[in-house]
């Protein structure tokens, strides 16, 4: 099992798209262990971004992942970080091939409505950067042995 942090962008709260958004996630059968919103501050944002501060696009997306609450989730399941990935698409919405998230939703590279973790690491580091050890809520969903066989 892999876990991955997503953030719902405020592009995806303002729009009210974060029903939707879930709504995918739960129908493809990952599990939410946890979720809340919150309002990233400055400090936050350079600590997410930390590769891309000194890049020049970075004061935007600052003022961007700072202008609205988003939607924090730790999602977890087989292969998460990649299927997540997969689901939204290429980072510009523009390029995003149609059917995923980004492809049907998006129009812009840094207005892509929702961000994923890209490796184990970057998972762990982003996971502990948005929440505390006591805020996951993992849980073995009922349905399992309708949603996998038992060796997978
Ligand atoms: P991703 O891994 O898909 O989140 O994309 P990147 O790590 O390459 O970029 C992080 C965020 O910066 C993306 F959500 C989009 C944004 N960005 C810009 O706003 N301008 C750029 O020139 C490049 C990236």
């Amino acid at each position: 099992m892999e876990r991955s942090l997503i953030l719902l962008k405020p592009d995806c709260v303002q729009r009210r798209l974060i029903g939707k958004i879930i709504a995918r996630f739960e129908e493809k059968a990952i599990n939410i262990v946890a979720m809340k919103m919150i309002q990233v501050t400055p400090d936050l944002s350079k600590q997410h971004y930390a590769e891309h501060v000194e890049k020049p696009f970075y004061g935007g997306l600052e003022e961007f992942i700072t202008g609205a609450p988003v939607v924090a989730m730790v999602l977890e399941g087989l292969e998460v970080i990649r299927v997540v990935r997969d689901m939204l698409g290429a980072t510009n919405g523009l390029k995003a091939a149609a059917g995923t998230i980004r492809g049907d939703f998006s129009s812009s590279r840094q207005m892509n409505l929702v961000h994923a973790s890209d490796s184990p690491e970057s998972a762990t580091r982003e996971i502990n950067l948005y929440f505390k050890e006591s805020e996951l809520c993992p849980y073995e969903p009922t349905l399992t042995p309708w949603l996998k066989a038992g060796d997978e």
